[in-house]
Order: structure tokens, then sequence, then C-alpha cells
């Protein structure tokens, strides 16, 4: 339920934004936590901070023209969406998927603001993308498609204005292209200007692991929180692109059993426990479908096309895919088949029916802000590592994101006793993120 003030300022955001059916989903699960932060902290209220962080500070909508392989010109739409600045330069990844358009680079901005203030570091939120689908595109043609984005994009970033980095349909390749012709247009080698670069040129260790890794080290600090572990528990992760891949590799080394996967095909179910090599050899090195790690795997192995992931009984539920994947429904079968905590590695993932049964079954469930602010975090040390040209060991940067992790953990936890809430996650990720950015803004005036 929304508090009354709040309540016209969401009727508000609703009459703005025809339409954006996904951003007005991520502006109400935030409205919904902060209420009780407003009793303590009349001033966020009078400075109209929620109103202010509710509209976007710039939203850019650019033409990408591109020719294929063929010799046929397409003609793409491309976002970016500089959502607040108020802690950092505007940061965020870019997603390639033909289902995207403003509402889903709003929806994503917005998560971003506060999922970066709960890092801790010095970075503002923001989000871009376009609808263009890299499915069955060859390579030269993903080249030409980045090169065109970014001949608009260019003008935009820098490495204290706004820097993007990969999302759904953008990981390594792309990043490299994108980097390649900004150089190209600017003349200049601002490595900081774009995260999740390849170790030869500025990019980080740990940054291609790191949402994934941060995840799990998430889930296991709730687990552990719970007087249990990862040792042994059956574990569903969905999806098999960067963020499922490196969640299936920490959960193995952290003694978890990976029994299924999926793509936007279906879902492969292995009872042995995913064969993490093969899965990479398929997804990443060939980048084939799901079922056809389940042909090569042979033994008990299956692929079930077109039905939900969620359908597999485990302890562990990691959403690694997309926005709304994981129903109420989803979540009933989740919880009769045993889930016991939930970590939503994709963004939004669990629908807010889902976060309900989850809760009331007292399932611990770490929201996407929390959960998979990882990836984000590392692409802000990797910033750092860029601004004084060093790099660091693989070891120290995976303990670095261990121990924000950690600290985020602590004060979801911390932040929902607080307030009353304990044990609630979403409450506490969201009123510890609202602060932070809240507190920042009144201290820089009307912005
Ligand atoms: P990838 O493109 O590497 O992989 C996406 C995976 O999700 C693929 O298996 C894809 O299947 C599946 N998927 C995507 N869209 C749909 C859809 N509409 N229906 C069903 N399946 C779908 O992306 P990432 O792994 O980077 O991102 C996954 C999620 O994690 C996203 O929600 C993203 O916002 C979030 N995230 C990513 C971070 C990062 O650092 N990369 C950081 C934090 C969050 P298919 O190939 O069949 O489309
Ligand atoms: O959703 C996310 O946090 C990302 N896609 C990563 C953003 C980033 O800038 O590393």
């Amino acid at each position: 339920m929304l508090h009354e003030k709040l309540s016209s300022i969401y009727d508000n955001v609703l009459h703005r934004n025809p339409g954006e059916t996904e951003f007005h989903q991520a502006v109400r699960e935030v409205l919904e936590s902060i209420g009780p932060v407003l009793g303590k902290h009349p001033e966020y209220a009078e400075s109209k901070i929620i109103e202010r962080i509710c509209e976007p500070e710039r939203q850019i909508i650019f033409r990408v023209p591109w020719e294929d392989d063929r010799g046929e010109v397409h003609i793409n739409r491309g976002f970016r969406v500089e959502f607040n600045s108020a802690l950092g330069p505007y940061k965020g990844g870019l997603r390639f998927h033909p289902s995207v358009y403003l509402g889903i680079v709003k929806f994503l901005g917005f998560e971003q603001i506060f999922k970066n203030s709960l890092t801790g570091l010095p970075i503002g939120g923001g989000k871009g993308g376009s609808d263009f689908d890299p499915k069955g595109r060859s390579q030269r043609e993903i080249m030409r498609f980045c090169q065109s984005f970014m001949t608009e994009l260019y003008r935009h970033i820098g490495e204290y204005t706004d820097v993007p980095a990969g999302d759904i349909g953008v990981g390594g390749r792309e990043v490299g292209y994108l980097f390649g012709q900004y150089k190209r247009i600017t003349n200049r080698y601002e490595s900081g200007v774009i995260t999740g670069k390849g170790l030869s040129y500025g990019g980080a260790q740990v940054r291609t692991e790191a949402t994934g890794y941060g995840c799990a080290f998430f889930v296991d600090e709730m687990l552990k929180a719970r007087g249990t572990s990862f040792d042994g528990k059956r574990v569903v992760v969905s999806g098999s692109g960067n963020v499922a891949v490196y969640t299936i590799e920490k959960i193995q080394q952290l003694g978890g059993v990976v029994v299924a996967c999926s793509d936007s095909s279906g879902y492969v179910v292995d009872d042995a426990g995913i064969d993490l090599d093969l899965l990479k050899q398929v997804k990443e090195v060939e980048r084939l479908r799901v079922d056809v790690y389940a042909k090569r795997r042979g033994g008990d192995a299956s692929f079930v096309p077109g039905r939900s992931v969620w359908e597999v009984p485990c302890e562990v539920a990691m959403p690694s895919a997309t926005q709304n994947e994981v129903t109420g429904r989803d979540a009933e079968m989740l919880v009769r088949g045993g889930c016991i905590a939930v970590g939503e590695g994709a963004n939004m993932p669990t629908m807010p029916e889902g976060i309900r049964v989850f809760q009331e079954a007292g399932v611990a469930f770490g929201p996407g802000k929390a959960a998979n602010a990882g990836g984000v975090a590392t692409s802000a040390l990797e910033m750092q590592q860029n601004a004084s040209r060093d790099s660091w060991s693989f070891e120290f940067s995976e303990r670095r994101l261990q121990e924000i992790m950690r600290d985020i953990h602590a004060r979801c936890l911390a932040t929902a006793d607080e307030y009353g809430m304990p044990g609630n996650y979403v409450a506490g990720a969201n009123i510890d993120g609202f602060r932070r950015v809240a507190d920042a803004m009144l201290a820089l005036g009307l912005i």
C-alpha cells in the first residue's frame, strides 16, 4: 500500500509516462518501501526529492542507421536515459534487445540509481540501449551497428559525464567495438568512458564474472544469516548469458549443485549438475542455444522447450535472464518445491505478486538492486583503475567484490531492522539506496 502523499506522486508518474509499464512497476516498488522514511525525514518531501528522483535529468533518443551484409539498410532506435547524477557520473549498461523501448530503459535507469547508491561508490544512475536484435547477425553486422550507435552516443558520454557498460545483448565484443569507435571519433584514449572492456585495452579483472559472482556471494550471506550455506543445495539459475554463467561458476565453487538453466527457447535440466565447461563452449564460444548443451551432454540431461525453468524444484532460485520472468504462480511452485532463498541476478525478474508470495512464505528474497550490484560495483572499480592507470590482480579484485557484497547485505539487514521490518531485503535495499541519493540531492541544492 502507498502512503497518501506517495500515492499522488505515483499517479503523476503514471500520467506523465503513459504506457511505460515496466517503469511504473519499478517506481511503485520503491515508493512502497520509502513511506516510513518520509515520516523520519520531512525535509525530503519539502524539497520534492521523490518527484525529482522520478523524473530523469535527461533522455536521449536517436536514430541508428546501419547496413547488413547484403547491403540492406536498417533503422533502429537508440536510447540513453541519464537519470540521476547526484552521486557521480551517470552509470549503467546498454541493452540490445528487440523488446527495448523507452519504458524499459527508464525502468532500468531508475533501478540503477538505487543500486549504484547501495554500492557506496561514486556513481550516478543511467541506462541505454536499442531495439536492435543481435540474434543471427554476423560479427561484421554487430560491429557496424555498434559503430553507428556510438557515432551518436559519443557526444553524450565521457569519463566525468556518463559511463556505459554492457547488459543483455552487449558483452565484451560489443564494448570493444563501441570503445573503438569512441576513440576513433574523439581521438582520445579515454579508458574511463565505458566499462566491461577487454583485459588487453583497459578492462578490469573480475568485471566479466562480477555480476554472477556477486549475486552468489549475496545469497551466500543470506544463507549464512539463516545458519546454512550453499553446500549440497539444489539450485536453479535462469538464463545462460553473462550473469547466469558466472552465477553457476561461483555457486559450484561454494558447493551448490546447479541442476537447470535456460534461454528464451526453454530450459535444460541436468540432475548431475551443469557441466560448466560445456555450457561456456556452447553459449559463450559458439553462441548456440541451450538445447545443444543437452544434446552434447547426453546422460540424463534433457531439454524442455518453451516451458518455465521454475517448474524444476530447488532450494535456491537465481533468476538471471530478464524482467518479469518469475510470476506469482512460478513463485508458488518454487515455494511448494522447497525453495528457501532467491537471489535476483536479473533486474526486476520477479513480478510483484511473486515477491509477495516469497515474503509471505518466509523465503530469503534478495532483490536485484542489492543482489546484482556486484557488476556495476566492479565497473566502478574498473573506473578507479583506469583513473589511476593501474590494474589489480584477480584475487584482490574478487576480494574487493566480496567485501562490497557483504557490506550491501549487512546494510540491507540493518536498515530493515531499523525500520521494523527484520529480514526484509526489499525494504532495506530501497530505503538505504534512497537515503544516500536523497541526502546528496539535498546537499547539492535544487538540481
Ligand atoms: P546476456 O545477454 O548475456 O544473457 C541474457 C540471457 O537471458 C540469455 O540466456 C537470454 O536468452 C535470456 N533472456 C533475455 N531476454 C529474455 C527474454 N525476454 N525471455 C527469455 N529469456 C531471455 O545478458 P546478461 O546476462 O548480461 O543479463 C541478464 C540479466 O542480468 C538482465 O536482466 C540484466 O539487466 C541483468 N544484469 C546484468 C548485469 C551485467 O553486468 N551484465 C549487471 C546486473 C544485472 P536468449 O539468448 O534466448 O535471448
Ligand atoms: O544492470 C546493471 O547493473 C548492469 N547492466 C551493469 C552496469 C554497469 O555499468 O556495469
